[in-house]
């Protein structure tokens, strides 16, 4: 619970200065699962940080200033991994 508050604390802070997208992941079940798809977005230029949620099956993507991901960017590289897109939302 509390670690649920403090990531929407960050989230909040941070989509002041750029862009955030929460994608939500399915079949992703251990650390090496998260650290795969964390590896592979932060390869993208306009990617920031990446941060992997395994309890909620989120992951977050923090894009430079000025730039964006596209859906279908974040859909090829999940499916790329062997993983499913659930959802995908823009602040
Ligand atoms: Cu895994």
């Amino acid at each position: 619970m509390k670690k649920t508050i403090l990531i929407m604390l960050c989230t909040f802070s941070l989509s002041a200065f750029a862009g955030e997208i929460t994608v939500k992941v399915s079949g992703m079940v251990c650390s090496l699962c998260a650290q795969g798809i964390k590896k592979k977005y932060s390869e993208i230029e306009a990617v920031k940080e990446v941060k992997v949620n395994l309890d909620t099956k989120l992951v977050h993507i923090q894009t430079k200033d000025g730039m964006d991901v596209s859906d279908t960017q974040i859909n090829n590289l999940i499916k790329e991994a062997g993983y499913n897109v659930v959802s995908i939302e823009r602040k």
